[in-house]
């Protein structure tokens, strides 16, 4: 703050001393061995990996911290509006690599260790994956993060300090494992910020009075306390100075909290117990994606972060002496789904309750200040909490969110005096037993614009779950910003070489920063050399991957063969069964063939990888029929190398980094209609690998931008969706012959018991086939085959990859902040200058 800051005279000596980055291979080295001898305490006699690794990133760490300052400071006195994006996942992976991308010190990184005795990708591989989320919607969060650094927007990203990330994955005998991932034993990118704490209050009760003004007052009081900790983490951008911060908040019990009376007493225990219920808020990352199970830890873990970091942005404004109306337009938050839709509330609660605001005056504060990412229509997906909860927990807000509900629905009443129905649809409180609060039209009604996050998506959420909002706000309430990836970690850090080839051939690295100019690469598309290296980093990658699983499966796969990747989460919707039936059809379709049939065939590794929600007991057998499957598959003479069918065990960003490069065909197969956008299919396509999918989500405008003769498009519609499901049940439905001889042979218990999987078959035959395996099921094999052809032809299949890759550039997560900032936020970049002004 400004009373600490040091006095004028002063000054000079301070800016005499003041850090400075290092440049050069030699400062690289001191500074890393200062680090391991002093820091970590270890010497050239004790150094392993692990210690090189923690002096190689205390050392890089330092360096952003010098632009982490500067860049603060710089936002401070520029004053200008600064995002803040609320995403309860950050699913960050490892920092070192793209740190040193970013500071563009990497090669004297590279010397530098080598000169100390140690190999670069040994060390960035002793890093730990930040796990702090579940799957593209944290991933996507760290994706903006880095856009928003590189393109100089003034933002902070909020979320937890989770001590337990996304659990670690093993494969017992066939079945998933979950074991609990305690991250935090060496972490060098996060500063605790002792000072920076903020008092959460829970329960109590609500207190009216009037008064002496006549006004009516309202006191949340007698609750209980927990403490909010911040802990920071400098995110670089790349190749420039700006290093933006994430604030993640840890709890712990409030300072004089601690029961002395029980101490005293001797109930030392049960004092002890009262702290780590405090601390169990920030705990552990719920491992769910796209479902939402309405748990009380949950909600106290929404409510804690939502009211720690608005705290913190309310704080912050008030240092700069505005008035409150001002408030929109120095801050815009943008909601990530609606987890953090609890800073609504709060906000209001903050401006009336604290700050006496009229009720009016602070609602269009609130209304200008919040944006709305919605993404998914599942729903199991759309959070809904019940009022009885609510009353318990955040009494107050309950009020608030009923009296919004009323000042909305007197509105909706005056304006649609005709449709009384329409109240009961639009209601923010749901009439059910127990009543229930929907927070997706709690964040809609209190945010200015709604965003879907692919083009297909954002039609969706129009004309289903938030059709009558459109009726009631129009049209220009919603919009699209169709999601992107960032091309530092995507291309540059996943696949080296590929990026190389094209900094060779584009005449620099400026891709990485505008990666339409990727265009340029069609002139190659014919170009003998440029082909032949594409298809010898393809390769490599592949010989890469086929290492990893030979090291953790124990499984040989030929390189040359054809990789067909699918590596999500498990979820039924996106259809991991159909890719794992497609496989069982292929084995069959083998073992029925001569010698000389077999000799025409294109080898083939099936490459599955992705958690299950631990309670989610359907895509567990998914995992576990996958794994049944592979292990006859694998060991048949028959096959041979025709076919192999292996799951990756413990996918994380950094296995992705490893995965993604090496495929020839990823599977995007989700029911139509159901994946509201994917990411990792822009990143197969960018790393030069093609695309069987449906037409789902981004792989529409994949499509577009990349030609439908370079991708392998199969499936029905999301327009037929629904005649089609109400067709298993209603018409005589003849069943496809080739899944019914899928399901003969799982039943002949080809693959181990069949009662362990035949709630998935059943799922299909019996009970109404919700996610339309059958009806894709022949269109989706004869695509395969189609691809067997076209792969054979490997000339034309490169020029398909060269070509994707070319016409890729607009799925830059660049271009989707700078979307973002124009439509949404109406902030600007603020130009990093080295020495902020006026310090
Ligand atoms: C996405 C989620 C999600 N959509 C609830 N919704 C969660 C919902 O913990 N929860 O309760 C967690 C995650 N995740 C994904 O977002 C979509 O399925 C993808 O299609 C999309 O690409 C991604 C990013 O927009
Ligand atoms: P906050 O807005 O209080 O969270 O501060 C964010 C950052 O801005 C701090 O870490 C500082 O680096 C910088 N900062 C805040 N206030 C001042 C100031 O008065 N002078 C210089 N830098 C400041």
């Amino acid at each position: 703050s400004v009373e600490a800051s040091i006095p004028e005279p002063q000054r000079a000596a301070w800016q005499k001393f003041s850090a400075e980055p290092f440049n050069t291979k030699e400062q690289f080295e001191q500074e890393a061995v200062r680090h391991i001898e002093t820091t970590l305490a270890r010497s050239l006699y004790n150094c392993d990996e692990g210690a090189a690794y923690g002096g190689t990133a205390l050392a890089f760490r330092d360096r952003m911290v010098i632009d982490w300052n500067r860049t603060q400071q710089n936002q401070t006195f520029a004053d200008q509006k600064r995002v803040y994006y609320l995403s309860l996942e950050f699913l960050m992976g490892r920092a070192l690599d793209n740190a040193m991308l970013n500071v563009q010190q990497k090669d004297s990184a590279k010397a530098g260790l080598a000169d100390l005795g140690f190999r670069m990708e040994d060390i960035i591989n002793q890093e730990r994956d930040a796990a702090l989320g579940n799957g593209g919607l944290g991933r996507l969060a760290a994706c903006f993060l880095d856009s928003l650094a590189s393109l100089n927007y003034p933002a902070w990203g909020y979320g937890l300090r989770y001590r337990y990330g996304i659990f670690k994955q093993e494969i017992i005998d066939g079945y998933q494992v979950e074991i609990p991932d305690y991250w935090l034993d060496f972490n060098p990118w996060e500063f605790p910020r002792h000072d920076v704490t903020v008092d959460i209050q829970f329960f109590g009760n609500v207190r009216k009075y009037v008064d002496d003004s006549g006004k009516q007052v309202s006191v949340w009081e007698n609750g209980e306390i927990v403490q909010a900790v911040a802990y920071d983490v400098p995110i670089p951008g790349y190749a420039t100075p700006t290093t933006n911060n994430l604030r993640l908040w840890s709890s712990k019990a409030a300072s004089g909290e601690f029961d002395f009376q029980k101490f005293n007493s001797g109930e030392y225990e049960s004092s002890v117990a009262d702290q780590q219920r405090a601390e169990t808020i920030s705990a552990v990352l719920y491992p769910n994606d796209n479902l939402e199970r309405g748990k009380e830890l949950r909600l106290k873990q929404q409510y804690f972060w939502c009211a720690a970091s608005l705290f913190d942005i309310v704080r912050r404004f008030k240092k700069s002496k505005k008035a409150w109306k001002e408030f929109p337009n120095a801050v815009a938050i943008q909601l990530n789904d609606t987890h953090p839709t609890l800073a609504i509330p709060e906000l209001q609660r903050i401006l009336i309750d604290q700050e006496g605001l009229e009720w009016d005056e602070a609602w269009s504060i609130v209304q200008k200040t919040f944006g709305y990412t919605n993404h998914t229509v599942l729903p199991e997906a759309l959070e809904k909490w019940s009022v009885p909860l609510f009353q318990h927990l955040l009494p107050r807000h309950l009020q608030i969110i009923y009296d919004i509900n009323l000042h909305f629905l007197q509105y909706v009443e005056r304006n649609f005096p005709k449709d009384r129905e329409m109240l009961g649809r639009v209601s923010i409180i749901e009439e059910s037993q127990p009543k229930m609060v929907r927070m997706a039209y709690l964040a809609l009604i209190g945010s200015h614009k709604v965003n879907g996050v692919a083009e297909l998506h954002s039609d969706l959420i129009k004309t289903t779950i938030f059709k009558d909002f459109v009726k009631i706000y129009g049209p220009d309430k919603f919009t699209n910003v169709t999601n992107g990836i960032t091309p530092r970690r995507w291309l540059h850090q996943a696949n080296p070489r590929l990026s190389e080839l094209i900094a060779s051939k584009l005449g620099g690295y400026d891709f990485l920063k505008d990666l339409t100019l990727l265009h340029k690469l069609e002139n190659y598309v014919d170009d003998k050399a440029f082909r032949k290296e594409f298809q010898e980093i393809k390769f490599a990658n592949k010989v890469r991957l086929a290492k990893h699983i030979k090291d953790t499966n124990g499984v040989s796969v030929n390189p040359a063969a054809l990789f067909d990747i699918q590596v999500k989460r498990i979820h039924e919707y996106k259809r991991q069964q159909l890719n794992i039936f497609g496989v069982i059809h292929r084995y069959l379709t083998i073992k029925s063939m001569s010698p000389e049939e077999r000799k025409k065939l294109a080898p083939r590794v099936s490459i599955f990888g992705g958690k299950a929600a631990p309670g989610y007991w359907m895509a567990k057998t998914i995992i576990h029929l996958v794994n049944a499957v592979g292990a006859v598959v694998n060991n048949d003479k028959d096959v041979g190398d025709l076919l192999k069918c292996v799951f990756v065990e413990d996918y994380n960003v950094s296995k992705a980094e490893i995965i993604v490069p090496a495929s020839d065909i990823s599977e995007h197969i989700s029911t139509a209609g159901t994946e509201a956008s994917g990411t990792s299919n822009m990143k197969f396509v960018l790393n030069g690998g093609l695309i069987i999918g449906t037409c789902d989500g981004a792989n529409i405008e994949i499509t577009r931008e990349i030609g439908e003769e370079n991708i392998f498009l199969f499936g029905n519609l999301s327009e037929d969706v629904e005649d089609l499901r109400h067709a298993h049940f209603y018409s005589k439905f003849e069943f496809d012959p080739q899944l019914q001889r899928v399901f003969d042979a799982i039943k002949e218990g080809r693959f181990g018991d069949a009662g362990q999987f035949s709630a998935l078959v059943n799922g299909i035959v019996e009970h109404g086939d919700y996610y339309l395996v059958s009806d894709d099921f022949k269109s989706y094999i004869d695509t395969h085959t189609l691809i067997d052809e076209a792969y054979k032809d490997q000339e034309s299949w490169v020029s398909k990859c060269i070509t994707s890759v070319a016409r890729m550039g607009f799925f830059s997560s660049d271009r989707c902040i700078d979307e973002y900032a124009e439509m949404i936020w109406n902030v600007e970049p603020l130009s990093p200058t080295k020495k902020a002004k006026g310090v």
